[in-house]
């Protein structure tokens, strides 16, 4: 089996690997990924930190060709790395190729932001002074990525802080090393100087907390766990440096008596169990006025029941696998509690046998719950779903705004006046209107509020306020 090294000061490096299991089929190996030690990781801030100085100062030119190479070999084997997504995480092949073209679309995009790094020039309120404020680049970034898009928001964190002149540790989930290593590897031949991105794989308590104890990281960017944001954040403040928190969702979607149903089905099916749920913008609350209410749910049984849950990599799959058996037993778990709690499991919840040895599960929707059972109020992360009967809109609104999660919040109806004012008052960083919670554009801004997120926006324009610091300079004419 081919061992996939970690790349530390521009050298393959590593003996020993961990196997990458398909979650469709256990029996498929996709291939052997290297395990990085705490010493490794120091290697990789010494190199990093190395070769910040001459990085930081590179030609517009070289950063816009490297990522611009980048994003085009991306894009041309979008079939092939797709693949290797679903092959290694089990979303869909469709959304394996969907979020491999998002990937390089985002190195496309900060291809031509390298090219458009501009400041302001103020008059001062003292005469005969200019003031310039610019944008200089932070130092050593560590990036910490989730298993849920294996390629999206590395590429979302990596692309952002090597065009505005950062250097990289990066170390990813432990469960999807395939994607990481691969756009490390077509980055790498894309021509960026040694050291200027390490990829370090291996355990969150050896390499993250080797990064998150390290003077030598001037900002972390982080998407995974409320557990580990906090660590993360507690680390950070400790060592005076910037840091980016992308952590838990408990995202509503509204469904009021004037919604169109078929549009409304299609988004909460989508938002609740596409990516098998997995997906921090996903929507486990369904919150639906009672003239609407029971229509909506004899819909939604019947769309889930035309759901084909099968091998990511199969055609007219529509949901995956669920990514381990760690993360299924934590999905059946909150099943039982569910049904303890006392709401009614209206439909799925079971495991399924396919013709591979995987982690099916059927998805599953409750009726009749609250807000306040732990199936409203905790992440599950999985394909669970649950039918909040509300009176009106107002009601509606607050439900939805009761969570200690602010991400991402959706509504469905023809009502200009609910739309309009449940964008102004959903309490979360995204709003949608007739459409799902999640799956989101690449170019405009992305991150929520409360328990949620944490630091400045990722993606687009907005990224520049994490991966840049301001500089101020007076000038006496
Ligand atoms: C999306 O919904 O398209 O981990 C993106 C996550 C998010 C990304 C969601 N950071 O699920």
């Amino acid at each position: 089996m081919t061992l996939h090294q970690n790349l530390i000061a521009g050298e393959w490096v590593g003996t020993d690997g961990v196997a990458n299991v398909n979650p469709s089929n256990t029996n498929d190996v996709i291939g052997d990924y290297a395990r990085a030690s705490a010493d490794d990781a120091l290697a990789a801030i010494a190199a990093a930190k190395a070769a910040f100085p001459a990085w930081s100062r590179s030609g517009l030119l070289e950063r816009h060709a490297i990522l611009k190479k980048t994003a085009d070999e991306i894009l041309a084997r979008k079939d092939e790395l797709g693949r290797l997504l679903s092959r290694e995480e089990g979303k869909t092949l469709a959304e394996g190729i969907g979020e491999t073209v998002r990937a390089g679309q985002i190195f496309d995009f900060f291809a031509g932001e390298a090219l458009r790094l501009a400041g302001e020039v103020i008059p001062s309120v003292r005469p005969n002074i200019g003031v310039e404020i610019t944008r200089e680049p932070v130092g050593v970034v560590g990036i910490i990525t989730p298993w849920n898009f294996p390629i999206a928001i590395p590429a979302w964190k990596i692309a952002p802080a090597l065009c505005y002149g950062n250097t990289v540790v990066f170390k990813p989930a432990e469960l999807v090393p395939g994607c990481s290593w691969a756009i490390v590897d077509i980055l790498h031949r894309a021509g960026l100087p040694k050291g200027v991105l390490n990829l370090v794989m291996g355990k969150g308590s050896v390499v993250g907390q080797a990064m998150l104890d390290s003077p030598d990281i001037q900002a972390i960017t982080f998407t995974g766990s409320v557990g580990t944001g906090k660590r993360v954040a507690a680390a950070s403040v400790e060592h005076n440096r910037k840091f980016q928190l992308e952590m838990g969702g408990k995202n509503p979607f509204v469904v009021l008596d004037d919604a169109e149903l078929a549009v409304a089905v299609e988004a909460a099916v989508n938002s609740a169990f596409f990516s098998t749920g997995q997906r921090c913008t996903a929507s486990s609350r369904l919150i639906v006025t009672e003239g609407i209410h029971d229509r909506f749910v004899a819909a939604m049984a019947e769309r889930m029941n035309g759901l084909v849950v099968d091998d990511a990599l199969k055609a007219g799959t529509h949901i995956g696998p669920v990514v381990d058996q760690g993360q299924l037993n934590q999905d059946t778990d909150y099943i039982a509690i569910g049904q303890q709690e006392g709401a009614k499991l209206a439909f799925g919840g079971e495991l399924i046998a396919r013709d591979t040895p995987g982690f099916y599960l059927q998805p599953a929707l409750f009726t009749e719950a609250t807000n306040q059972m732990r199936i409203a109020r905790e992440e599950i992360f999985g394909p669970v779903a649950a039918v909040i009967r509300v009176k009106d809109y107002d009601e509606a609104l607050a439900v939805a705004n009761d969570t200690p999660f602010g991400l991402s919040s959706g509504i469905a109806t023809t009502s200009l006046k609910h739309a309009t004012h449940f964008k102004r008052n959903a309490e979360a960083g995204m709003v949608m209107v007739n459409l799902p919670t999640a799956g989101v554009d690449f170019h405009v801004p992305f991150g929520g509020r409360k328990g949620s997120s944490y630091g400045s926006r990722e993606q687009g324009k907005y990224a520049a306020e994490f991966y840049t610091t301001v500089k101020t300079a007076y000038t006496l004419a």
